[in-house]
């Protein structure tokens, strides 16, 4: 249907959306896609609204630009899911933190790098400084059609710990590692401190109208087993828990980007809905790593969709065979690159319906 129209802000994703059946364990023909960074610089009219916006952050805390952006890739490719244009480091900046962004860089914070700075946090998340991401989700549900979803999301602990005390990304987020290595209790209760504002985080955009929220872990992969489990599985565990017996209708989808070999264990212990795949994971060893009726999403490689043509096609039908005799959401392995043609999308979109 037509991807965007006015509806009253209660009017929630309905029985026909493709994406929530996925995440009730539906296996079908079409299944449903969406991308991760679906909304950004690829896209002319996103470059266009950012330039009238001022930074990056000022167009994430400004619901008209946000709802804007977030809709854009709906209208254009009417994917079966929006999701809110934010990002994850808005929750180390509702504890308190100096956060900016750099053009052409990235992030920047003032590290958190000792139990001292620590203790110059916010022991709990500000929601009242997060309002205008709320009303976003708000004004983004009440803007999309029924059969579309809205996906709220939030950084898991690890991910935004290695940010904070870091700084920024890059250096195989060694400044974290040495930390949660030297002073494990300093790191524990960073990641502890993170569980409680991201579930506070998850459920303020679930009461605004999210229908499933995702938990990005883009750096975990990289953890020995015995810190993965600690860092990665626990905390995302605590929060899947925690989102779900305060909102049972909610659903879960946990990316531990890169998890691999430890993908079993953190699916067993994770009660998630669907579990994201990163591009160079094995999907048949991962869908006998997660329970069956789970659902899996991905994971299409970003590259195949920067290529196009008949390797985009082959890349799509891969995904589809491998994984769509289970629930399956087909995405990418990793966000959309810049360089991203945006016919492309439309082709992969395509490609996906064609069944
Ligand atoms: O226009 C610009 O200059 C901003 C570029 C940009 C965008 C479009 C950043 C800065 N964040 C975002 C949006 C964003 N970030 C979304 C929006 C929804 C979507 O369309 O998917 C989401 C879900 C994120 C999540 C995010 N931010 C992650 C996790 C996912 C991933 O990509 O691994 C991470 C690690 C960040 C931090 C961040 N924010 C921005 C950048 C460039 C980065 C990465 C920095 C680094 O590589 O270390």
């Amino acid at each position: 249907g037509g991807a965007v129209t006015n509806r009253p802000a209660t009017s929630a994703a309905g029985a026909e959306s493709r994406f929530l059946k996925a995440l009730s364990g539906e296996v079908q023909t079409v299944p449903p896609v969406w991308l991760m960074r679906q909304a950004g610089r690829y896209l002319p009219e996103y470059r266009e609204l950012r330039a009238r916006a001022g930074s990056f952050l000022d167009l994430c805390y400004t619901p008209e630009f946000a709802t804007e952006v977030t809709l854009q890739p709906i209208r254009r490719f009417a994917l079966d899911a929006a999701i809110l244009f934010s990002d994850i480091l808005v929750v180390p900046h509702a504890l308190g933190q100096e956060v900016r962004f750099v053009e052409g860089e990235g992030p920047r914070l003032d590290p958190v790098a000792s139990l001292a700075e620590f203790a110059q946090l916010r022991e709990e998340i500000d929601l009242g400084f997060l309002a205008p991401v709320y009303e976003t989700v708000a004004r983004v549900r009440a803007a999309l059609d029924p059969e579309v979803a809205l996906i709220g999301f939030c950084g898991a602990p690890y991910t935004v710990a290695t940010y904070m005390v870091g700084g920024r990304g890059g250096d195989e987020q060694a400044a974290a590692r040495k930390l949660a290595y030297r002073e494990p209790e300093t790191f524990q209760a960073l990641i502890d401190r993170l569980v409680e504002a991201s579930v506070a985080h998850l459920l303020a955009q679930v009461r605004a109208g999210a229908q499933a929220v995702q938990v990005f872990d883009s750096w975990s992969g990289d953890l020995p087993p015995a810190e993965f489990a600690r860092w990665s599985t626990e905390p995302i565990r605590a929060i899947c828990v925690k989102v779900k017996a305060a909102a049972p209708e909610v659903k879960v989808i946990a990316f531990a980007r890169g998890a691999g070999a430890k993908l079993a264990d953190f699916a067993a212990a994770v009660p998630a809905d669907a579990f994201g795949l990163a591009t160079a994971e094995n999907r048949t060893a991962a869908r006998a790593a997660v329970p069956a009726g789970v659902a899996l999403q991905g994971n299409v490689d970003p590259i195949a969709l920067v290529a196009g043509g008949a390797a985009l096609d082959a890349a799509v039908d891969g995904v589809l065979a491998d994984l769509g005799h289970g629930p399956l959401i087909v995405n990418l392995g990793h966000g959309v690159r810049q360089e991203t043609p945006p016919e492309h999308v439309a082709q992969m979109v395509a490609r996906v319906r064609r069944g």
